[in-house]
């Protein structure tokens, strides 16, 4: 995890800090400062909200200054009554994709100060993000942590070594899991694989079936969306998913999602999506996936979104996309109300 190492040794100069994570929190001795949400997937936006439930033995919290480690991207801090926000910005350790566009720098610290959060108070401070990143080995980023109080301060900086559990850490940086598969949570609906050919939101063509294809609510300018579907071969050649269009964007492209350094990382199917005979492909937003580029509208929850996909032997078949919200791990819950 050089990313890890790299984001340790970022200079927190004459502070130390205090962060703790556990997930769970609220409890005595055992009340670190942690992520609310403490797991997220590889490639989604991300609404961090530090927990921070008490002082520094006794003395009241007047700064909170949180480090972002390499692969979280795009961050903006809340701005919170009472405390003044600031930031630090610089370099990424590599280029990311974000929305269409290159980035390169951007927020790497945050820092709360100028308020009183007394000892038996607690409080949250939320900053948006992009993980932009699978976690690598560890499937975690850290984001270490320092709480300054009136008198003293607490450094919840310390990252678990590989195979080390954070349990053993007396003042554990809030970590944040990755996961890279579809979640399951949130009422997320889940098909299962061949099965899933048939149903309201099934779009069949020659031996070709596709399922539940769904998109993402955009942020208004975005020129970019992914799209995904579960797409099934029942013939007995393979076949390619090879070209598409829509009304909504300039073109179709298929993209793949894969990590290298800990880095997600996007990038174009030429030569488009092969599935073989009785195969069945899931795109996702970790993996493979058709990318609406150029986009010409906003896309907004329970929108659908029609487009026409194209297999190089089966041929061409319109299908609808659901819209699900920002941020949407998987399809809309009830994506089975159309047709
Ligand atoms: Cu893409």
């Amino acid at each position: 995890m050089t990313n890890i190492q790299a984001g340790c040794a970022r200079p927190f100069k004459t502070l130390s800090f205090v962060a703790a994570f556990t997930g769970i929190a609220m409890s005595g001795a055992a009340a670190h400062v942690t992520l609310v949400t403490p797991e997220a997937r590889a490639n989604s936006q991300y609404k961090a909200v530090l927990q921070v439930p008490h002082g520094c033995d006794g003395a009241a919290t007047i700064a909170v200054r949180v480090q972002i480690p390499d692969g979280v991207i795009a961050v903006k801090p809340m701005p919170k009554a009472g405390w003044t926000l600031s930031t630090t910005r610089g370099a990424y350790a590599k280029a990311y994709e974000n929305h269409g566009r290159e980035v390169t720098e951007g927020v790497r610290e945050i820092v709360w100060s100028g308020g009183n959060l007394a000892d038996d108070h607690f409080d949250e401070f939320t900053f948006a993000a992009r993980i932009a990143t699978d976690g690598g080995a560890a499937k975690a980023v850290y984001f270490p942590t320092v709480q300054q109080c009136s008198k003293g301060e607490v450094a919840w900086t310390e990252i678990p070594a590989a195979q080390q559990s954070p349990h053993g850490l007396k003042k554990p940086a809030p970590s944040l899991r990755i996961s890279t598969t579809v979640a399951q949570a949130g009422g997320g609906h889940e098909h299962h694989g061949a099965a899933a050919a048939s149903g309201p939101d099934t779009f069949k063509v020659g031996d070709i079936a596709i399922a539940a294809p769904w998109t993402r609510a955009t942020p208004r300018g975005a020129k970019v969306a992914g799209g995904y579907l579960k797409v099934t071969n029942n013939g007995a050649a393979a076949d390619r998913l090879v070209g598409g269009t829509t009304d909504i964007a300039g073109r179709v492209e298929f993209h793949e999602m894969s990590e290298s350094g800990g880095v997600m990382r996007m990038r174009a199917l030429d030569a488009g999506l092969e599935i073989k005979p009785g195969q069945m492909v899931e795109l996702t937003p970790g993996g493979y996936h058709v990318m609406f580029m150029d986009l010409k509208r906003q896309l907004k929850a329970g929108d659908t979104v029609k487009a026409t996909l194209r297999f190089e032997k089966a041929g061409s078949v319109e299908v609808t996309f659901q819209v699900g919200a920002v941020g949407a791990g998987s399809g809309p819950s009830t994506p089975h109300h159309h047709h």
